[in-house]
């Protein structure tokens, strides 16, 4: 096997034996250690997506291969680039009510935080009651909403419409799988009173953070 079929297959197969060296070869060999992420992780990530959707894993497996996909990730953030720009603001950064799915959202929150925003991570399951909560308390400059569900996309419109009932108008950042940019533009958007962003995998959503705090 290559090194991105052995790379992937930890994650297909929720294996740790063996990734950390791998990972290591991985990093001698591409140059940034989220293009290992984006590269062979993501794709074991799909495959388990895939399998998962034909029912040839359950969830306990998922589960399992979640935990490499973490595990993959937080033995890669030391390899990060870390800018020492600090101060660019503060992003409270949630998992949607209903939805546990936190690897993607807690990949925002390496990248914006190595590169100079304040993260409070609220978490997966947030209502938004609890977010209107954590913006009092906070005071952040935005907030970044996550959800992989197709019913996650939906508790973002209630979510924004909820925030606009408290007053609240910084911008928003939402991401996930089950999002489009046209979901984002059509119906989630206009029940908001501020700035609603798509933003499709974390450097976007750094991209445009980072437009933002100009
Ligand atoms: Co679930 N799951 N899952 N799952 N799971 C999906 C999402 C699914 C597509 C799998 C499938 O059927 N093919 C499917 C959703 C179907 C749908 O609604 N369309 C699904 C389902 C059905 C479910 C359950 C309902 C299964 C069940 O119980 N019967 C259940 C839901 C529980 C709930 O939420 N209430 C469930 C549970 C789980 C596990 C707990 C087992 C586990 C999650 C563990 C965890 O996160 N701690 C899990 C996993 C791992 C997946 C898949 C396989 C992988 C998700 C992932 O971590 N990807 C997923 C299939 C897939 O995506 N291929 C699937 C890697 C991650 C880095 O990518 O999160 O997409 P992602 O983040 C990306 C971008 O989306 C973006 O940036 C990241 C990349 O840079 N991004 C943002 C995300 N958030 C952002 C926020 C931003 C900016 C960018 O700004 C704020």
């Amino acid at each position: 096997l290559t090194l991105e079929e052995r790379i992937a297959n930890y994650v297909i197969e929720g294996s740790k034996e063996g990734l950390i060296p791998d990972l290591e070869q991985a990093l001698k060999k591409y140059e940034k250690p989220l293009d290992i992420i984006n590269g062979p992780l993501m794709a074991g990530m799909e495959e388990v997506g895939r399998l998962f959707n034909l029912n040839e894993l359950i969830v306990a497996e998922v589960l399992q291969s979640a935990e490499v996909m973490k595990a993959s990730v937080s033995y890669l953030e030391q390899f990060m680039e870390a800018s020492d720009e600090t101060g660019k603001g503060k992003i409270l950064l949630a998992t949607v009510k209903g939805d546990v799915h936190d690897i993607g959202k807690n990949l925002v929150e390496i990248i914006l935080g190595n590169n100079g925003f304040n993260i409070v991570n609220l978490g997966i399951k947030v209502a938004p009651a609890e977010l209107i909560e954590a913006y009092k308390r906070e005071k952040p400059d935005a907030i970044g909403l996550s959800g992989l569900l197709v019913k996650s996309a939906q508790q973002m419109v209630l979510t924004v419409k909820d925030l606009k009932e408290a007053n609240i108008s910084i911008p928003v950042l939402v991401g996930g799988a089950a999002l489009s940019r046209k979901f984002t533009h059509t119906k989630i958007a206009p029940e908001y009173g501020g700035l609603v962003l798509f933003a499709k995998d974390a450097m976007d959503g750094l991209e445009l953070a980072n437009k933002l705090a100009d």
